[in-house]
């Protein structure tokens, strides 16, 4: 949006803590308290509120224990609702924090919501319900789930695109990066994050996963293994940066898959790592470029000018940490720190850190953002990467979709809000 909503500071707060920069979380925290206020007249993504500010403000309580963290999460939540009010419940991508009026991006197929968008609200939301025993935001969620569930899928596959007035599909694209991608991620989490009780997440991820291995994941003619794009019956041989989180959430799916394929998951998961590694290490700046192609004889490597940029983007780091954790095989800590360097000797300016617009060429010019995932994500996934694994084990902490680690609800004695799911 274009509110002065300090997205860096919530989105930094848990890496701060992590890190145990403790007086610069207090000075967040200060920050928060005193000026963080959403009663603003703008227009904001309702995923990327959910998934920075939300995310962060609740991880940022679980670890400290701070109850402005919480409070603030919930009067946030509260601003969102208005956007579900669709005659679907399939809440719109947009809404203004001030009004509640809420409304679709104008590029997206036939005024579709998008999958990852609202794919990507269940973990909070469901945090939300168990904090605040307000069953709303829980039920928010599940009517986006059981409605889905519902739905013809073409080939088995989720498209990027639905339609929150008539509950159709718009077009047939389907993606594990932009537009898709946190969306499978979420399913896997969710049960994750219920103590593995969500059994209906996990299906519903094991199907889309397979979906996806029979018609999007291939093997390049130098035996690369990519996902590619799917656009209306055929396979664009396209991979984004943001698909090379899938390296990750396979091997983080590995256990638990469905015939005990265990072995194979934590393998596609190596072979995705490689692949993304492949693409860093053929530019010039040993930064990835934000899509490579597998065509006309070229091998995870950039074509068009408008591709080849490096925003500072965590996915291929955030895979060689999950693959460090399952395998501890060096070459995922040797991988992180090129990337580390390379980060550290072109995007790092007077300020802090800037995006480059060009890997592939050796005096890149910057664009002069540093998002803010750069903290919540990348400098996070690199820390952990060199850190011992008692430092948010997974066995007790689920990463939403921006970094930020929620724990896994035991909820075996308790209630979540009285739904039958989680009792
Ligand atoms: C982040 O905001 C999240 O990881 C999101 O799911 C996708 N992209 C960015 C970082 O690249």
């Amino acid at each position: 949006g274009n509110s002065q909503m300090g997205a860096t500071i919530v989105d930094a707060l848990d890496t701060l803590y992590i890190m145990g920069l403790h007086d610069e979380f207090r000075e967040g925290q200060e920050w928060i308290d005193k000026n963080l206020d959403f009663s603003v007249n703008s227009e904001v993504s309702v995923f990327e509120v959910n998934i920075r500010f939300i995310g962060g403000l609740l991880a940022a309580y679980y670890l400290s224990g701070q109850e402005v963290f919480k409070i603030k999460a919930v009067q946030l939540a509260g601003k969102l609702l208005p956007a579900f009010n669709t005659p679907t419940g399939i809440p719109w991508a947009m809404v203004n924090l001030k009004s509640g009026v809420g409304r679709n991006w104008g590029w997206a197929s036939a005024g579709s919501s998008i999958l990852a968008e609202f794919g990507t609200l269940h973990m909070e939301f469901v945090h939300l319900s168990y904090l605040t025993g307000d069953p709303v935001y829980y039920n928010k969620v599940m009517h986006i789930r059981k409605l889905l569930q519902k739905m013809d899928r073409p080939n088995g596959l989720y498209p990027n695109y639905l339609n929150p007035r008539t509950g159709r599909w718009g077009q047939h694209h389907t993606s594990v990066g932009g537009l898709g991608d946190s969306f499978y991620e979420y399913l896997l989490k969710a049960w994750l994050m219920s103590d593995k009780m969500d059994t209906e997440a996990r299906k519903m991820y094991d199907d889309a996963i397979e979906a996806i291995e029979k018609h999007l994941i291939r093997k390049s003619n130098g035996g690369l293994t990519f996902i590619g794009e799917w656009k209306n019956g055929h396979l664009e041989r396209k991979m984004g940066h943001l698909t090379c989180f899938a390296g990750g959430m396979f091997a983080l799916g590995a256990d638990g898959s469905r015939d005990d394929k265990a072995g194979h998951y934590l393998q596609l998961g190596a072979e995705i790592a490689h692949t993304c590694h492949e693409s860093y290490d053929r530019t010039t700046l040993k930064l990835g470029p934000e899509a490579f192609k597998f065509d006309g004889g070229v091998e995870a490597v950039a074509v068009r000018q408008n591709e080849k940029y490096y925003i500072l983007r965590p996915e291929v780091i955030e895979t060689y940490w999950y693959m460090w954790r399952f395998t501890h095989d060096p070459k995922y800590r040797q991988w992180g720190w090129e990337a580390t360097q390379a980060i550290d000797k072109y995007c790092r300016v007077s300020g802090g850190f800037s995006g480059v617009k060009d890997v592939y060429s050796s005096s890149p010019t910057y664009d002069d953002v540093q998002q803010s995932f750069f903290l919540a994500e990348t400098l996070k996934y690199l820390y952990l990467l060199f850190s011992n694994d008692d430092l948010l084990p997974l066995d007790n902490w689920v990463f939403n979709t921006e970094a930020h680690p929620l724990p896994v609800l035991h909820l075996a004695n308790t209630t979540l809000s009285g739904n039958p799911a989680y009792r």
